[in-house]
C-alpha cells in the first residue's frame, strides 16, 4: 500500500470501508502524512515526518499535552526506548492496552503479594492437582492452554471452569497440537465441572468456596495451611470472620451458582495439594475486578497455594508482550523506585506525577487539554470505549501519529495533522549498522527470550520500531544526552542499559541468548512478599452490590468471536458458539427472551444506561437463544463499545467495564405494543 494506493482513495472514501477491508488492503509500505486539501494521505520522507513530530511536541505548552499509547506487541527494547523518550520529554502520559485488559490484575496482585504478576510457570501447570479457570474462552483466545488442560485431565487433575457460558474448552474439545486427534476429529476431555456464574458473580462464588473450605476446617484440620497463614500472611482472622458472617443465601443469590456446586468446589480444594487459579477478562473488566482478583488470592492463601510447585495465581495475558511492556516501563502510574533507578541509569530527570491512562487520555483529548497523540501499534479508535466520543477526541488533536503494520480505523479517525509510520513486523529481518538485530519479549510466565525475524521486509522503506522511536526522540529532544543512534545501531546496547535501569535484567544480553531464554525473578514465587507488611495480605471487601442490573434490565458482557483478533475481524462466524454469518447479535437466556416477546433471531434494539445516567443505543441486533444465566447477555466487541459510556470505568482499576454494561433490550415493534 504505497503512495499510489492512497492517492486513489480519499480518507472520506476509506471511511466507508469495513474494518476487514482496511486490514485486508495489505501492508503499509512508506511513511504518509495527511493532506487536508486533497483529503488523502501522501508520502513524506522519514526525516520530515520526524521533524513534524518533534516540532509539534516542542511547540506544546507542556509535555503533558501529549499522550503516548502502546498496544501490547512492542518488543522490550522498543518499549524501553519509548518510555525513555516520553519521560525524558517530561510526561508519564503512557496509556496502554493493559488499561483495558489486565490493569485490575496488576493492581490486585501488587496489593496482595507485592508484585503485579502471576507466580505460575509452565512446569506448575504440569503438576497441579486442580485448576480453576475463570472468565476465559480458552479454545478461542488461548488455544495453547488446551494442551495443558488436556494433559491435566489425563493425569486426573480437577478442571473447574467458571463462566456464564459453557465455552468450548470446558468439556471436551479437539486439542490443536494433537495432530492425530485433529485428523480424526477425536475430542479430549478438558473439563471436570462447570460453574455457570452470573456476570459479575465470581466474587460471591470465590467467597463461597472459601466459606466452604473454612467450614471443613472444623472437622478436617488439613483444609487450610496454618503454618503458612501464621508465618506469611496478614489479615486471616478478619477474613475468616467475614466468610463466616456472610450467609450462604447471599452467596448463592449473587453468584447464581447452587450451594451444592460451591461446596463441591470446596471439596476439590480441600483434597488438592496443588491448586492453580487462572483468569482472564471475564474477571478484570468489571467495577469490582480488583476486589475479585484479591478474593482469588485470598482463596489461594488459605491453603498456602502460592510459592509452591504446581500452585499459584495465573492471569492469562492477551497480547504477546503486554507483560513485558509493563516490566520495561510502560506504566502511567510508575512507582518512585522505578523512576529513581531510571534517572540514575539514563541521566534523565523523569516526571514524578502519575500520567493519564486510556480513559483519562480520551477525556483530556476531548477537552482539548491533550493535543498530540502517538500510538505504537494497536487500534485505539475501536478498542477504546464510547466509540463516537473517542472519535471526537482523536479528531480534536493537532497531531496523531500511528506506527503500524496495516491500515485500520485509527488511521481514518485522525487529528488535524496525521502521520502513518510503517514498521517492520516481528517476522521480518531487522538490519541496522551493527548487523541483524533481535528483540526480546516476556510471556505470561515471565520467560524472556530473544528472537529474530526471518522474512525479507515487505518494503525497503519500512523501519524498525526502535529506529522510528529514536527518530522521533532525536527530533523532539535535540539536546538529549541519550545516544539514540548508537542504540539503534546495535540493540545489545539498549539491553545493556536496560540491565542497569531495570530490576531482574542482570546479564541480560547473555541470558536472553540461552536456548529458552530466562525467567524474570518473581519474589512472591519464593514467598517473598514485597508488601508494606512484608506478608501476603488478605483483603476484606464486602460482596459487590452490582450483580443485579435492576428491574427489566440485563447485564451485558462484550467478548471476542472465534474469528477475530481484538479489533481485527476475520469472518462473521463464531464456530464454537454455533453462529454463522452474523455479529450483530446478543446471546440471551430463553426466559429473558420470552419476557420481552422475542423469538429466535428477532430484531432488537439495545440501550445502555451509563453510570452517569446517559443512554446509548445500538439498533437492529438479533436475539439468539443461548445457555446463559437469567439477567445476563453476551455480545461482541469492538462493535458494542458504542454502548460503553466514557463514565463506565471501574473506580478500582480505571478499566472500562466492558464485561458489565447495564442494558435494556427491546424487540423492534414489540416495545411499541
Ligand atoms: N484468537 C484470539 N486470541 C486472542 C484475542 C483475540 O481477540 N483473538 N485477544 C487476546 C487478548 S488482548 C486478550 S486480553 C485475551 C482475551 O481472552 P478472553 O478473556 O477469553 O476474552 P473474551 O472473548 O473477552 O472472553 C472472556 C470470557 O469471559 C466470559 N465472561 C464474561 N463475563 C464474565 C463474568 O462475569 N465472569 C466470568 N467468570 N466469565 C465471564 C465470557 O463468557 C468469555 O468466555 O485473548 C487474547 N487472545
Ligand atoms: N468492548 C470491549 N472493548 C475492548 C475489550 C473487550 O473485551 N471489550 N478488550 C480490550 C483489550 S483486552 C485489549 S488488549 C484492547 C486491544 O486494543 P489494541 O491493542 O489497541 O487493538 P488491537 O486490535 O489488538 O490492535 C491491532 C492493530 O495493531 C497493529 N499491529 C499489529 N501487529 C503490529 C506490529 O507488529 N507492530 C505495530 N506497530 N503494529 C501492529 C495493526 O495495525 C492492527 O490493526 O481492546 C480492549 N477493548
Ligand atoms: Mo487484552
Amino acid at each position: 500500500m504505497d503512495g499510489e494506493f492512497f492517492a486513489a482513495h480519499t480518507v472520506a472514501e476509506l471511511d466507508g470501508w469495513t474494518d476487514y477491508d482496511l486490514e485486508a488492503a495489505g501492508r503499509l509500505a512508506e511513511p504518509l502524512s495527511y493532506d487536508e486539501a486533497t483529503d488523502t494521505y501522501r508520502p513524506i520522507p522519514w526525516a520530515d515526518a520526524f521533524a513534524l513530530v518533534g516540532d509539534t511536541l516542542r511547540g506544546l505548552a507542556g509535555p503533558d499535552e501529549a499522550c503516548f499509547y502502546t498496544s501490547g506487541r512492542l518488543s522490550n527494547e522498543a518499549t524501553f526506548l519509548y518510555q525513555l523518550w516520553v519521560r525524558e520529554f517530561g510526561t508519564n502520559n503512557l496509556p496502554d492496552c493493559s488499561n483495558m485488559c489486565h490493569e485490575a490484575s496488576g493492581r490486585a496482585l501488587t496489593a496482595a503479594i507485592g508484585t503485579g504478576k502471576g507466580t505460575v510457570t509452565l512446569e506448575d501447570w504440569e503438576v497441579a492437582d486442580a485448576i480453576i479457570l475463570l472468565g476465559d474462552n480458552a479454545a478461542t483466545n488461548a488455544p495453547r492452554m488446551l494442551t495443558w488442560l488436556a494433559e491435566a485431565d489425563r493425569r486426573g487433575a480437577a478442571l473447574i471452569h467458571v463462566n456464564p457460558l459453557i465455552e468450548a474448552a470446558s468439556r471436551r474439545t479437539i486439542v490443536p497440537h494433537e495432530f492425530v486427534d485433529m485428523a480424526t476429529f477425536h475430542t479430549t476431555s478438558t473439563g471436570t465441572l462447570n460453574a455457570q456464574v452470573r456476570i459479575g458473580g465470581d466474587f460471591a462464588l470465590l467467597r463461597g468456596v472459601a466459606k466452604g473450605v473454612l467450614e471443613k476446617e472444623r472437622s478436617e484440620s488439613v483444609a487450610i495451611d496454618r503454618d503458612f497463614l501464621d508465618a506469611k500472611t496478614e489479615g486471616f482472622d478478619e477474613y475468616k470472620a467475614l466468610c463466616e458472617s456472610t450467609p450462604w443465601a447471599d452467596l448463592v443469590r449473587d453468584s447464581g451458582v447452587p450451594e451444592e456446586t460451591i461446596r463441591r468446589i470446596a471439596d476439590i480444594y480441600v483434597s488438592s495439594e496443588r491448586l492453580i487459579i487462572a483468569w482472564c477478562l471475564g474477571i478484570t473488566q468489571h467495577e469490582h475486578g480488583v476486589e475479585t482478583i484479591r478474593e482469588i488470592v485470598n482463596l489461594l492463601l488459605l491453603g498456602g497455594h502460592i510459592g509452591r510447585e504446581g500452585a499459584g495465581p495465573c492471569p492469562v495475558r492477551g497480547h504477546s508482550n503486554v507483560q513485558g511492556n509493563r516490566t520495561c516501563g510502560i506504566n502511567n502510574r510508575p512507582d518512585q523506585a522505578f523512576l529513581d533507578r531510571l534517572a540514575a541509569a539514563c541521566g534523565i530527570d523523569p516526571p514524578r506525577e502519575h500520567g493519564l491512562g486510556t480513559v483519562g487520555t480520551i477525556n483530556a483529548m476531548h477537552r482539548g487539554d491533550v493535543k498530540a497523540f502517538v500510538s505504537l501499534g494497536g487500534n485505539f479508535a475501536l478498542a477504546a470505549p464510547d466509540t463516537p466520543y473517542t472519535y471526537e477526541a482523536l479528531r480534536n488533536c493537532e497531531l496523531t501519529v500511528q506506527v503500524s503494520t496495516k491500515l485500520n480505523r485509527s488511521h481514518i479517525v485522525h487529528g488535524k495533522r496525521a502521520l502513518i509510520l510503517p514498521c517492520l513486523g516481528r517476522s521480518e529481518i531487522d538490519v541496522q549498522a551493527g548487523g541483524e538485530q533481535g528483540i526480546t519479549v516476556e510471556d505470561s510466565m515471565a520467560m524472556v527470550h530473544i528472537s529474530r525475524g526471518m522474512k525479507k521486509p515487505h518494503s525497503d522503506e519500512l523501519r524498525s520500531e526502535c529506529s522510528i522511536l529514536a527518530g522521533m526522540a532525536t527530533a523532539t529532544l535535540p539536546e538529549s544526552k541519550t545516544p539514540w543512534q548508537s542504540y539503534v545501531d546495535d540493540y545489545d546496547r539498549i539491553r545493556d542499559k536496560m540491565e542497569e535501569a531495570l530490576d531482574g535484567f542482570e546479564d541480560f544480553n547473555e541470558r536472553a541468548r540461552h536456548p529458552h531464554g530466562f525467567r524474570l525473578a518473581q519474589p512472591a514465587r519464593e514467598r517473598i512478599f514485597l508488601t508494606p507488611s512484608g506478608r501476603a495480605e488478605f483483603s476484606q471487601a464486602p460482596l459487590p452490590d452490582d450483580v443485579d442490573p435492576g428491574e427489566g434490565r440485563l447485564t451485558l458482557g462484550t467478548v471476542r468471536s472465534h474469528d477475530q483478533f481484538n479489533t481485527t475481524i476475520y469472518s462473521n462466524d463464531d464456530r464454537y458458539r454455533g453462529l454463522k454469518g452474523l455479529r450483530t447479535v446478543l446471546f440471551m437466556n430463553d426466559e429473558d427472551m420470552r419476557e420481552r416477546g422475542l423469538d429466535e433471531g428477532g430484531l432488537i434494539d439495545i440501550t445502555s444506561v451509563s453510570k452517569d445516567g446517559s443512554r446509548r443505543s445500538a439498533y437492529g441486533y438479533r436475539a439468539v437463544s443461548h445457555d446463559i444465566p437469567r439477567g445476563c447477555t453476551i455480545g461482541y466487541m469492538p462493535e458494542l463499545n458504542v454502548l460503553c459510556g466514557i463514565a463506565d470505568y471501574s473506580t478500582e482499576s480505571e478499566q472500562p467495564v466492558t464485561k458489565h454494561l447495564v442494558v435494556e433490550v427491546t424487540g423492534q415493534g414489540v416495545a411499541a405494543k
